[in-house]
């Protein structure tokens, strides 16, 4: 690819992973915060909410979103043969680093303690919120070249299947653009002018509100260019055949028309919501779960083809066969412990949408364990495993350590599996996220001390350092690989593209993503009018003033 490209795609990967020393780094304080060992409300400057801003903000926003654009240009630029346009990508790429960068001026200066989610009355330094949307307007950009990239590719190839990583990257964006859409005009006409003084107080149900609309449909943003590798490199890796081609296309145009009008169950505890929008919402989030059972089926079926293809006989022996520890093949050892992490993620996701169970796990630690065996399960290995091979390809050097690359995945997923576990034992026993539990509730001299949450904080802690180890080893095998000497070709693009097991005939609705958009829309207003209408109905006196020194708004 050309040398330009490849450059914007190594920036777009350098500057998140460098920032996710820092994002890993408060990781692990918070489990030695929560597990007691600190009693204070900062350490080494860094206060602990302004720690968890910093986690959430770099490990979930910053660091998937780079690695979505790099990735999507590397994936139309190989499946396409076509690159996008030079000026636009590049505005791009400077809008995302500029963006960043006030955003992360303003949460290490301490203005912005507002955590990831940014709900008001919790209130951010303007920049805060400027930088979150010039980021966002900058990872809109290579959408619309795709798209044009895409009609010239249809023109030219009539007749063709358009290849399955790119239906699946352009719903990505389709489905991030959609939804960002509402939390653009949450930042811009809500809550900075309210930051800069120039609006008194804002509608707190309606940020929240349009903020979940972007919020969980983000998640998806995270989790489809994992999806994108399985279906398109794993059956190779593994040494078989994907399954079913149809079932790849069908996945993603499920995630197109479900993934945005499921946000409400994020707020089944919202008083400003009415029953019957919750209801609805979370009916829908179960549709939202059918594309990853189709995926378990059909990864499980692939795999087990390509175990037997290995020469595994019987009910199980194909498991044995399958390159768990090949080095040559190290993105398997990444997707394969991402996958095992999804089923507990994917599990446990179920349980935060039943309604009713909702009220027994919302804001407790159990929320924390779901997320770090999805975002931080299949999403993050994914996107780190996909970051060395890019790194490694484009610039023309081997793999740095190639024995540490392939533990790195199965020591991550041993520490999450630990972390979570501690995690939701301790929310089932009604321990709360986002809370310093050192300073109180795990301090033996406070008055709150339960010492019953003393065993699954420690286990956290211990899940916590797991996974830190990990981090370090993959950050010396990702800089390792990045600064040493080149000794292969520079600027080069191979994938491991898998052949279809069953590569069904064209079927012109799953080639045309036109209807699905329609439909997208369509499910989106009949779940969302009801919510906005109860939001402006409800709306409450306004966000208290924020003060950022007590718990309580408007102390
Ligand atoms: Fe979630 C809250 C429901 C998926 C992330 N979620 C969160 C939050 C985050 C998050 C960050 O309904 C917290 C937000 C905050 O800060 O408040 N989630 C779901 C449901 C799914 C789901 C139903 N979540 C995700 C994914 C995420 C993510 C993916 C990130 C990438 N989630 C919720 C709800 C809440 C929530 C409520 C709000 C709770 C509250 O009260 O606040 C589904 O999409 C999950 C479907 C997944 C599956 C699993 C399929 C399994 C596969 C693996 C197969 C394995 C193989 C391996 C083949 C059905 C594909 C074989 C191995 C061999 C060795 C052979
Ligand atoms: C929150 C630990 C890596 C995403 C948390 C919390 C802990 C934690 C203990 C909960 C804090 C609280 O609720 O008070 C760790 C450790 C990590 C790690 C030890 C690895 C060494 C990651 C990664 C991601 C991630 C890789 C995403 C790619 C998040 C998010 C939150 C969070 C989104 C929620 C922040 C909030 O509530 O505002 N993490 N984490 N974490 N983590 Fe991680």
């Amino acid at each position: 690819i050309s040398h330009w490209l490849r450059n914007v795609i190594l920036t777009e990967l350098f500057i998140p992973i460098t920032l996710l020393i820092v994002g890993i780094y408060h990781g692990l304080m918070q489990t030695v915060y929560r597990a007691g060992l600190i009693h204070q409300s900062s350490f080494a400057g860094l206060d602990y909410y302004q720690g968890l801003t910093l986690h959430g903000v770099i490990n979930a926003l910053v660091l998937t979103t780079f690695f979505a654009v790099a990735f999507g240009h590397a994936t139309i630029a190989y499946f396409l043969k076509v690159e996008p346009r030079k000026q636009p990508t590049k505005i791009s790429m400077w809008l995302m680093i500029v963006g960043t960068a006030m955003a992360a001026w303003a949460m290490f200066a301490g203005k912005a303690d507002v955590l990831y989610t940014f709900y008001p009355p919790l209130k951010a330094h303007p920049l805060f919120y400027l930088g979150l949307a010039v980021m966002i307007v900058g990872s809109w950009i290579p959408l619309f070249d795709w798209v044009g990239l895409l009609k010239g590719w249809r023109t030219s190839h009539a007749g063709e299947k358009v290849p399955l990583a790119v239906w699946g990257t352009v719903i990505n964006f389709i489905i991030w653009f959609t939804c960002t859409l509402s939390v653009a005009y949450e930042v811009l006409f809500m809550l900075l002018p309210w930051s800069l003084g120039w609006k008194a107080t804002v509608n707190v149900a309606l940020a929240r509100t349009l903020f979940w609309f972007f919020g969980h449909a983000l998640v998806y943003f995270w989790l489809l260019p994992a999806y994108v590798m399985y279906y398109s490199f794993l059956p190779k890796l593994a040494g078989g055949k994907l399954y079913s081609d149809l079932v790849g296309r069908i996945t993603f145009a499920i995630f197109l028309i479900f993934s945005i009008p499921v946000g409400v169950h994020h707020q089944f505890s919202d008083p400003s919501i009415e029953p019957n929008t919750k209801l609805t919402q979370s009916l829908l989030t179960f549709g939202v779960a059918l594309p990853s059972f189709l995926t378990a089926f059909t990864m499980f079926a692939t795999l087990e083809y390509a175990g037997r293809k290995n020469g595994g006989k019987g009910l199980f022996g194909w498991i044995g066969r399958l390159p768990f520890f090949d080095s040559s093949r190290y993105l398997f050892s990444y997707f394969i412990c991402g996958l095992i992490l999804f089923i507990f993620g994917g599990f446990t996701g179920i349980v935060n949408a039943s309604y009713e169970l909702n009220a027994v796990v919302h804001n407790t630690a159990f929320l924390p364990g779901h997320f770090h065996m999805t975002v931080a399960g299949p999403v993050i290995l994914a996107m780190l495993g996909m970051s060395v091979y890019l790194v490694s390809q484009l610039k023309g050097k081997k793999v740095f350590a190639p024995a540490l690359n392939t533990i790195v995945p199965y020591l991550w997923m041993i520490g999450v599996l630990i972390f979570s576990a501690g995690l939701m034992w301790g929310g089932l026993k009604g321990e709360p996220r986002r809370t310093n539990l050192g300073l109180s509730y795990l301090n033996p001299k406070s008055d709150l001390f339960h010492p019953q949450w003393v065993p699954d904080t420690l286990l956290t802690m211990c899940g916590g350092f797991i996974m830190f180890l990990a981090g370090v080893f993959f950050f010396i095998v990702f800089f390792g690989t990045f600064f040493r000497k080149q000794t292969q070709e520079a600027d080069q693009l191979e994938f491991p593209v898998s052949e279809a097991l069953h590569d069904e005939r064209i079927i012109p609705l799953f080639n045309d993503l036109r209807p699905w958009v329609v439909l997208m829309v369509l499910i989106i207003l009949i779940a969302y009018i009801p919510a906005i209408l109860d939001v402006f109905r409800f709306a409450g006196p306004g966000a208290p003033p924020h003060v950022p020194n007590t718990p309580i708004p408007g102390l």
